[in-house]
């Protein structure tokens, strides 16, 4: 079998309108701006990987320029030309000497994975360790001008088989809309709601408010350097909270646990770095029977894949943010795109090696702003 290597990476931004607004407590999206990298195999094959980084940095320090220059200028170059023993190396070896730039670094690493799923030609889901031919997926909605318009919103993906309904919320859009969806959707369903660290311990009395609509749990109520906190705001409220954004890493993930910060974690595979740390936080949080599910950060069906690939370990009990492409896009870039059938359920390409999906090579090519290739003569370098 070939040895893992890459030969050349490039870097495109492109471009995507997002069918609808997403906002969240911080900030809003119209028009996703898509960091994709390509992994080149010096005998052919090539991947196409992700950074989920944002325009801006309101969900986590990383943006999509950072990222960028974290990729070109210190990862990237490291990667190109070395060969690794396998892909569950890449994720120390990128940690060495760099602090930080995790989506960055997750990109490449994930991209790796896939470039070893490809060789050994089988899927990402089973060089993961995943079995599942379905995941369970749930909707994540912005927040929207009134409780009404919410929870029309709310029916909407309650009618069309998602297994949960997360909500954004902030001070001042919370119980009353809360309130609205739990009343337009009935006492069994699974709703959620996710801050995104919009409050602060003052607000505990706010939040037990709550408690009544017995959501399935509040996602990221306080800051993210916040662990601390978070276990004293669990102890005062019923509803079980879940860790997104202060789980960094592995370290952060045994702290959560240790304090109690919170009954469930979100992994985001770009939030900690890749899937080495992913897998690691899947296992130690099944030994402590903390259930996770999978996150989203507005992929394109390119980060989708990996995503869902993810979510096909066992330990990933609670619907996942993996909705089908038609939520976000007009048309997606990859081939098929990802569906829902109406229960809830996004197809696993199990049994097709690496991503599973073809790449729309031509529209990614149209939809490009900038690209740089690393690995090549600086001269024969494209820039634009
Ligand atoms: O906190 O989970 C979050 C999107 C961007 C940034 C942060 C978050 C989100 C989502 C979207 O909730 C999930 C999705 O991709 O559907
Ligand atoms: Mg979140």
């Amino acid at each position: 079998m070939s040895q893992l290597r890459v030969e050349t990476i490039s870097l495109r931004e492109i471009r995507l309108p997002l069918r609808e607004r997403f906002e969240i407590s911080s900030g809003w999206e119209e028009e996703r701006r898509v960091f994709l990298l390509e992994l080149v195999h010096p005998e052919g094959p090539s991947v196409w990987s992700e950074c989920v980084a944002g325009a801006m940095p309101n969900y986590s320090p990383e943006t999509i320029d950072t990222s960028w220059l974290a990729v070109r200028d210190w990862l990237a170059p490291r990667v190109v030309g070395r060969p690794f023993d396998g892909p569950s190396v890449v994720s120390a070896f990128l940690e060495m000497g760099v602090r930080g730039h995790r989506m960055a670094k997750a990109a490449l690493e994930m991209g790796l994975w896939a470039m070893a799923a490809e060789l050994e030609g089988v899927s990402l889901a089973r060089r993961l360790g995943g079995e599942r031919s379905h995941v369970e997926t749930g909707i994540s909605l912005g927040i929207q001008p009134s409780p009404d318009a919410l929870a029309e919103k709310a029916s909407e993906a309650q009618a069309q088989g998602y297994r949960k309904v997360k909500l954004k919320i902030r001070p001042g859009a919370d119980l009353e809309f809360v309130r609205a969806v739990r009343e337009a959707l009935g006492p069994a369903a699974a709703v959620a709601v996710d801050a995104n660290a919009a409050y602060t311990l003052d607000d505990t009395p706010a939040l037990r408010e709550l408690d009544p609509f017995e959501l399935m749990m509040l996602e990221q109520p306080l800051a993210s350097g916040d662990l601390r906190r978070h276990a004293e705001l669990q102890k005062a409220i019923e509803t079980p909270i879940c860790i997104d954004e202060s789980v960094t890493d592995v370290a952060t993930a045994e702290d959560m646990i240790s304090l109690g910060s919170g009954r469930i974690i979100n992994i985001k595979p770009g939030r900690v770095g890749g899937f080495t740390p992913s897998v690691a936080i899947h296992d130690l949080s099944a030994d402590a029977e903390i259930p996770v599910w999978c996150g989203g950060m507005l992929e394109s069906g390119v980060g989708r894949a990996y995503n869902v690939a993810l979510a096909t370990l066992p330990n990933f009990r609670l619907p996942g943010d993996l909705s089908p492409s038609r939520r976000y896009w007009e048309r997606d870039i990859v081939e098929p795109e990802w569906t829902m059938s109406d229960d809830g359920l996004v197809p696993v390409p199990i049994d097709r090696p690496g991503l599973g999906v073809r790449i729309d090579r031509d529209r990614i090519e149209d939809l490009t702003v900038r690209s740089e290739t690393v690995g090549l003569e600086p001269a024969s370098r494209a820039s634009g």
